[in-house]
């Protein structure tokens, strides 16, 4: 063992050992993507041994297997409570291996035996139909990203950090990975992580110097500019660089030891002397060959240290019997002989290197957030109601009285720390500032006499990256805290992606009988698109709403309270679920308030009701004028009134939807009314006008199985819009009241030979509107104050 002698803390029994798992893990890592079978490779190995399709990625799985294993050894020497968030997710067998080696696997799995059996499940399962995914996905133990998507790494590593003083928090950021916009804003969340109060981030920039197919930016600039890069981040850098596996395992020893010494001296500066200073974290730059350890050259081309490790390093072994010599000598260059006895057992004497127990990352509860979940605790919501003197007779802004409601529910909670509400510099603006009284905005840069609110103890999160309140708002709730996301309609497009990632992992998830549930992603969104009329066209766009509708019904849910007292109903509901995704899209400008508290939870309750109050459907319904949303619902009544005064005798019922998802059939949606309900709201043959806050194309999609669909004739946005009065973004898109009065006219059968003159006083009052608004430059006064008039 010669080239074991190099200086550094490791004894050299440590560092055999500590070599010998990293072997271990990679022979495992290499077996889970070719090996069907001989897993511990006792005869020499055959085509059959080999799986039909090889799927699985190499490169990035060699350097986080000696990540692990170092993570280990400082986890035992410090009794470190850690976590690892893998961005280059793709290093799955790596992950799999590891909490294999080190039990946590068949313990969740029993299975995947501690034998020769178990090696060969293990190597079978993985990328196999019905077995495991390729990544580092809700099936593996210790894992809360799967990394299938770059780019989050960083953040959700934060956003586990936030609160969790204990918790240390290794994170891989790849190098490819890091040119990625979500993970360059990443590097900023130091500037709100309080070492008081939250735990560590360890950075580890894993620089094997490529992606699939090229070289990475980090990689090819001089390393001292790299390094300036990560202080000018506010990082203390620490460089580990080679490919020598002994004197890589001593360095790697040492740095660990000086940045884990680092972390502790920044937490007991800020613990126990009292600091207040932003510090410098330590972060790791390593530097390892792509493919470490694996193939130096295939067919005559290098394939080590190269893009061209960064799948599988050679599949061609059908064809060229030389690749599957090149395989078995790779494997056995790892000596599974030493590693594994004549059982299949991973020896004892290298098992025991792995912490015990709860201290294993595979079985570390941070990572299984559910597990140590608290209900949040929720005050009396009716308490914040608005007293309703005359349906729609004054106005409030709904959401700032949901201000009032979070404000209450962060006091609640303080004690736990386990509630944060997230923005993107927007909480104020969407009128939920109340929040922030008493608890502050989280800061740790520099503050001035001018600011306001910014503490470092705040537990409102405002910074202007969508994709980092997303991302850290996801580690906070994975890891089994409460949280609440407010943005702004139009925006919230920026991480349709990464909601896409959290949809898909709640849904596999709730197959993972281990796995506990958490709480719901909360999203208001806010500063709507019918109110956007001061900031024009760019901030139009409803279409987060048809976005998530497409993600599995058991994982979404989509709210429109037209008013406070539903909003608070709802937001009540929302932040009492676990494991969904739910949307609550509520205006923050003055508006009408119909509904009493008492209406307001039956309402919500049921999720379409007709409004008795506003209708005069005795007899049943001639038309059923339908509206979802704050704005639609306004124009809906008023189109009402409208009718009442020109068609006095027309029977009409109004619904109004709340959420969303009831219009669908229940075989598609657990919110889904019952067919007999649905006809019975929207009896079969009568017309339907709908006015939808969004895309109105959006409800046929839900409505199209409904008996009634053919009559259904929806308005919506359809992407008309500019800097213009309230009122004009309405006519512009069709959905203003004096449209929604001509549609029920034209619609309803015997009132046919009215079309005309109705046809012509609607062009009579859109004139008038468009003449009022072009020369004034604000809407009609009978528009502005408009009030519902009870018949
Ligand atoms: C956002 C996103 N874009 C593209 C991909 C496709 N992809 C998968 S791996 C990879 C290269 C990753 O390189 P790096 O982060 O350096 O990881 P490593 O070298 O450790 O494999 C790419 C582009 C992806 N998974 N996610
Ligand atoms: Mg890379």
């Amino acid at each position: 063992m010669s080239e074991f002698t190099s200086k550094g803390p490791l004894s050299a029994e440590m560092l055999a050992k500590m070599d010998a798992y990293w072997r271990a893990a990679n022979y495992l890592s290499v077996g889970q993507i070719y090996l069907k079978d001989n897993p511990l490779l006792e005869h020499p190995l055959t085509l059959d041994d080999v799986k039909p399709r090889l799927l699985g990625h190499w490169g990035t799985t060699p350097g986080l297997n000696f990540l692990y294993v170092h993570w280990n050894r400082i986890i035992r020497q410090r009794d470190l409570d850690m976590i690892y968030i893998i961005g280059p997710g793709h290093g799955g067998p790596g992950l799999v291996a590891n909490t294999y080696l080190e039990g946590s696997y068949t313990e969740i799995y029993p299975h995947i035996e501690q034998n020769r059996d178990g090696i060969k499940r293990l190597f079978r399962q993985f990328s196999w139909p019905y077995g495991i995914p390729s990544h580092v996905a809700p099936e593996t133990p210790g894992s809360i990203h799967e990394g299938g998507e770059l780019g989050y790494s960083l953040v959700h590593a934060y956003g586990a950090a936030f609160d969790n003083p204990n918790l240390i928090v290794a994170c891989v950021v790849g190098d490819g990975e890091a040119e990625t916009g979500p993970l360059a804003t990443s590097w900023h969340s130091n500037k709100f992580l309080n070492p008081a109060t939250d735990g560590a981030v360890l950075p580890i920039l894993h620089l094997n110097g490529y992606k699939i197919a090229n070289p990475t930016i980090l990689a090819r600039i001089p390393h001292a500019e790299l390094e300036e890069l990560m202080r000018g981040y506010g990082y203390e850098p620490f460089c580990l660089e080679g490919d020598d596996p002994a004197t890589m395992h001593q360095q790697a020893a040492a740095v660990f030891d000086t940045i884990f010494d680092r972390i502790a001296a920044i937490q007991k500066a800020a613990r126990q002397d009292g600091s207040t200073e932003r510090p410098a974290w330590p972060m790791l730059i390593l530097r390892t060959p792509k493919g470490w350890t694996g193939p130096k050259f295939v067919d005559g081309k290098p394939v080590e240290g190269t893009w061209r490790a960064h799948q599988v390093p050679f599949s061609e072994l059908r064809e060229k019997p030389d690749h599957l010599r090149l395989l078995e000598e790779w494997m056995r260059s790892y000596k599974p002989e030493e590693l594994f006895d004549e059982k299949g057992a991973f020896r004892t004497e290298l098992a025991e290197i792995a912490p015990k127990g709860r201290r294993r990352m595979g079985m570390n509860e941070h990572a299984n957030g559910g597990l140590l979940l608290r209900p949040l605790k929720v005050p009396n919501f009716r308490d914040f109601a608005v007293k309703i003197e005359g349906r729609g007779q004054h106005d409030v802004e709904s959401t700032r009285v949901l201000g009032h409601l979070l404000h209450a529910v962060m006091q609640a909670n303080m004690g736990h720390k386990n509630f944060r509400v997230f923005g993107p510099d927007e909480t104020a603006s969407n009128r939920l500032g109340d929040v922030i009284t008493g608890t502050g905005k989280a800061w740790m840069a520099q503050t001035l006499p001018v600011d306001e609110s910014l503490s470092q103890t705040g537990r409102v999160m405002e910074v202007l990256s969508e994709h980092m309140c997303q991302g850290w708002l996801e580690g906070y709730l994975l890891t089994g805290r409460h949280g609440f996301f407010s943005c702004y309609e139009a925006f919230i497009h920026i991480i349709d992606s990464m909601a896409n990632q959290h949809a898909k992992w709640l849904k596999v998830t709730r197959q993972i009988p281990w796995r506990k549930p958490i709480a719901s992603l909360n999203y208001l969104l806010s500063s709507l698109v019918w109110r956007q009329d001061h900031n024009g066209f760019s901030h139009q766009d409803p279409g987060f709403i048809d976005h998530l509708v497409n993600k599995k019904a058991d994982v979404v849910r989509v709210y429109l309270p037209p008013d406070a007292n539903t909003l608070l109903s709802v937001a009540d509901h929302c932040l009492h679920t676990k494991n969904y995704i739910n949307l609550i899209v509520a205006g923050k400008q003055p508006a009408p308030q119909w509904l009493t508290m008492d209406e307001a939870i039956a309402h919500c309750t049921t999720g379409v009701g007709v409004w008795q109050w506003a209708s005069n459907d005795k007899g049943g319904p001639e038309v059923v004028m339908t509206c979802c949303g704050d704005v639609p619902t306004l124009e809906t009544l008023a189109a009402v009134m409208l009718l009442h005064d020109r068609v006095p005798d027309l029977r009409i019922r109004v619904v109004n939807v709340v959420d969303l998802m009831a219009l669908q059939p229940q075989s598609e949606h657990p919110h889904g009314l019952p067919d007999e309900e649905f006809d019975r709201i929207f009896p079969v043959g009568v017309p339907v006008v709908f006015a939808f806050h969004g895309y109105p194309w959006l409800i046929h999609r839900l409505t199209y199985r409904r008996h009634n669909h053919d009559n259904i004739h929806v308005r919506g946005y359809k992407e008309e819009g500019t800097t213009t009065t309230p009122f004009d973004m309405c006519v512009l898109n069709n959905i203003d009241r004096y449209q929604l009065a001509l549609d029920a006219t034209t619609r309803v059968a015997r009132l046919a030979s009215q079309a005309d003159a109705a046809r012509q006083w609607y062009s009579e009052a859109i004139q008038r509107h468009r003449l009022y608004v072009t020369e004034h430059g604000e809407d009609l006064p009978e528009i502005r104050n408009w009030r519902w008039r009870q018949s």
